[in-house]
């Protein structure tokens, strides 16, 4: 059976970050390690992708009017602007991870120079886009990223996926690794949640999915 691997890491900017992130993912910068450790076998690509908002997007609270538009609290409906019959309830966040601001760079401590590409994703302000391969409508899709296109052009067979966060872009960017073929693997030790009392559910979702989670130690022995 061939296998040929590749390293998905997910959002890992300073914005989803302790101490000064502006939506940091408690812990989050705790999985650097981690991230590093895998950044080191021998995938055949290294992503790493990055939320890359306009100023004025759908999912900033900020952009909203009140009284629903408290961060974190607050869902908002968004209406596929390329057909008013789909509609998709999401939720309304701080502004992070805006173009051209500290709050949207890679972390420092992550070693860049061993990836490949670069993937940015969220640049279309009219739709929310937690997977690194496009929003999530369908009915047309509106927004996609070239992460596809590397990982087929790559003949990848096997997604690993790591990073921020574990219930919002790490969980739909392996989703999306699935129903693009790849056999699926979330490195779970290297991924850290905003709401951890929502695990179980995503756990329950890549069981579904036939997405394995694994720690670390076992991608070093697979890869
Ligand atoms: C993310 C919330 C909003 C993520 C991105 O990277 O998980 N979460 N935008
Ligand atoms: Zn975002």
């Amino acid at each position: 059976m061939t296998f040929k691997p590749a390293l998905v890491i997910v959002d890992v900017q300073e914005d989803f970050c302790p101490p000064h992130g502006s939506l940091a993912v408690q812990e989050g910068r705790d999985i650097v390690p981690a991230l590093n450790e895998l950044l080191s076998l021998p995938f055949a690509v290294k992503i790493a992708t990055k939320d890359f908002h306009p100023p004025d997007h759908i999912s900033f609270a900020s952009n909203h009017p009140p009284p629903d538009n408290k961060p974190f609290a607050s869902m908002y409906t968004i209406t596929n602007p390329l057909n008013p019959e789909e509609t998709q309830q999401t939720r309304l966040w701080p502004d992070h991870c805006v173009q051209g601001t500290k709050g949207a760079e890679l972390v420092p401590e992550l070693h860049v120079s061993k990836v490949h590409h670069i993937v940015e994703k969220g640049q279309d302000k009219r739709v929310e886009m937690y997977s690194a391969f496009a929003d999530p409508f369908t009915n047309p899709n509106v927004s996609r990223s070239k992460l596809a296109q590397i990982l087929h052009d790559e003949g990848i067979t096997d997604v690993y996926v790591a990073g921020l966060a574990a219930d919002y872009c790490v969980k739909f960017t392996a989703l999306d690794a699935r129903k693009e073929g790849f056999r699926t693997w979330v490195v779970g030790e290297a991924t850290r949640p905003v709401d951890p009392g929502s695990m179980p559910e995503v756990h329950q979702e890549y069981q579904k999915a036939k997405i394995s989670v694994i720690d670390k130690d076992e991608a070093v022995r697979m890869v």
